[in-house]
């Protein structure tokens, strides 16, 4: 309707040039120069690897994987915990114009072997405890690299950076993609997120370029990187960010909460990239009193919902320390928000806020049924647009268009408001996602293996809120009527079993109620808002 008034929100902070035609590894490595004999990697046990170093290593692994046969456009898979070895590995993909795409080793090998077909990967790299997870098919042949030593029929790390080779001349385009996470957006299963050269380049330009970045992170900085870089958070926020300027990544493998405090007063840790169970441990876990974390001047809380009681309680633990929550979604490049109290300037925010919107880019509020846009102070659905988003799903034309309109606007399923103040707040969610510690959890992977159980006729997945996870997984189940009267009915707990083989363990349900038929609407959705109401009631 023409006559309506289109609401578009915009950054406080002016808008950047942004030379987004380069390939990614070129962007990030610009300062090379300078930066070269500092610091860029530490693992927990003390490694250093240089600015130099992790181009260097970067670079061989890239000639390695071009003489195994890798080219433009091939993609490979990065199955690593947070190491040296997964950074290398990202950048050889990215400077031989291929692509990456990352997975959590702790997946079960039906998962892994789902993005596997899905993403064509030619090459694994991985920790030789996970080899027996990988299944040759038909369909899906790949080279297995181990950072460790190599079990029959596989490389080594070492071996294959050490192959002789020089790296090939390639032409990327800025819309080539270069790297390829999972996510099951706003509805069904996970699928292939087309991150291109251009929009990562965009959205880190976005976080930390500029004379007032809106996240101001500087060469002396110490970053945590505890969350996991398989996921695009720290991919992004971590990695792709602090490497752009210059400073420490401090990697851990795992998360400890012990170690995690040694390490951060070890290494005067200034920054920490954090889920919100993180910020409630650092807020409440009474080690903290321990240890000297004087160093840390920000965190960060992404990726699911921070309660306003743990914020306050941060405050009050930390004073010293600024506390922010940004916004970001896999399929939007990630970051959405970013707390201008992050900025080289910073500005006052208000808690529970999710940041304020990204500069060089635009957001809308749209009325989830009409599609009307909505002024400050009005809740509805974030709709966000510029070069940062994804290209579209991967082989999925269908999910492409119903996530990003023909105006270029991607629909995130967040229900949220913007104040006076120009920060962004979210209220609800429409889409189906469950968030579990900030990992996705998509009720249709899970109605799937559910509904391919003989004794389980129909079944419907909706979150329950819960204390340490933020959200979990609950299970609504019809039983078969084939069973009717037989009296070994399926229980709870072989239902959660018959899951929690099939799954990582953040997937794993937490109840399995019973009920007789799953409410649908007419054209056969199913009713989460009616199942999580009655979830309240049990
Ligand atoms: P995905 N508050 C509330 N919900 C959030 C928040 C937040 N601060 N951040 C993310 N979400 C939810 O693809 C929201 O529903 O990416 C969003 O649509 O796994 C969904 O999580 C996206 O889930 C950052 C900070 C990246 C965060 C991220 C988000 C990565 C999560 C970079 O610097």
């Amino acid at each position: 309707n023409s006559n309506q008034t289109t609401h578009i929100f915009k950054s406080k902070l002016p808008d950047i040039p942004i030379n987004n035609t380069i390939p990614l590894h070129t962007y990030s490595f610009q300062n090379l120069p300078q930066v070269s004999h500092r610091p860029c990697l530490i693992t927990g046990d003390g490694k250093t690897f240089t600015y130099g170093d992790t181009h260097r290593a970067s670079r061989s692994f890239a000639m390695g994987l071009c003489n195994l046969g890798i080219r433009k456009g091939d993609v490979i898979m990065i199955l690593l915990p947070n190491s040296p070895e997964f950074v290398f590995s990202f950048w050889a993909a990215s400077m031989l114009g291929a692509v990456s795409t990352t997975a959590n080793p702790s997946y079960t090998s039906a998962e892994i072997t789902k993005q596997l077909k899905a993403s064509k990967a030619k090459i694994i790299i991985t920790h030789a405890i996970h080899v027996h997870k990988l299944k040759q098919e038909e369909e899906t042949t790949f080279i297995v690299i181990t950072v460790d030593n190599p079990p029959e029929n596989c490389m080594s790390f070492s071996a294959v950076s050490n192959m002789e080779g020089k790296l090939p001349e390639v032409d990327i385009d800025p819309d080539d993609m270069v790297t390829l996470p999972f996510s099951s957006g706003t509805t069904g299963l996970p699928k292939g997120v087309i991150l291109t050269h251009r929009s990562l380049i965009t959205n880190v330009a976005q976080t930390v370029d500029g004379k007032n970045p809106n996240l101001h992170m500087k060469e002396d900085d110490v970053v945590l990187c505890v969350l996991p870089l398989f996921h695009i958070y720290a991919l992004h926020s971590v990695m792709l960010c602090s490497m752009r300027v210059g400073c420490r990544i401090l990697l851990m493998e795992k998360f400890e909460m012990r170690a995690l405090l040694e390490l951060v007063e070890k290494h005067r840790v200034t920054i920490v990239m954090a889920v919100p169970p993180l910020v409630a441990a650092l807020s409440k876990n009474p080690m903290v009193e321990e240890y000297d974390l004087s160093s840390i001047r920000m965190v960060m809380s992404g990726g699911a919902l921070l309660s306003k009681d743990i914020e306050e309680a941060f405050h009050s633990k930390l004073p010293q320390t600024i506390l922010g929550q940004a916004l970001g979604m896999t399929e939007s490049g990630p970051v959405i928000g970013m707390p201008l109290g992050f900025a080289k300037h910073p500005m006052t925010t208000k808690l529970e806020s999710c940041g304020s919107l990204i500069r060089n880019a635009e957001m809308k509020i749209v009325e989830p049924l009409t599609g009307s846009s909505l002024p400050y102070n009005t809740s509805g659905e974030i709709c966000i647009r510029g070069e940062q988003i994804m290209k579209g799903y991967l082989n999925d034309e269908k999910a492409t268009a119903e996530a990003i309109d023909e105006e270029g606007w991607l629909h995130t399923g967040d229900i949220g408001y913007v104040d006076n103040n120009d920060e962004i707040f979210i209220v609800d969610r429409l889409k189906e996602i469950i968030k579990f510690k900030g990992y996705q959890v998509a009720p249709a992977e899970l109605e799937g293996l559910l509904r391919s159980h003989h004794s389980i006729e129909d079944a419907a997945v909706v979150s329950q809120k819960d204390d340490v996870a933020g959200e979990v997984p609950v299970a609504f189940v019809v039983r078969s009527s084939s069973n009717n009267g037989n009296f070994d009915l399926i229980t709870e707990d072989a239902i959660k079993d018959f899951i929690a083989k099939q799954v990582v363990f953040y997937k794993r349900l937490k109840r399995v109620i019973f009920i007789n038929e799953i409410p649908k609407s007419a054209i056969g959705k199913i009713l989460r808002k009616e199942l999580k109401a009655k979830l309240a009631s049990y």
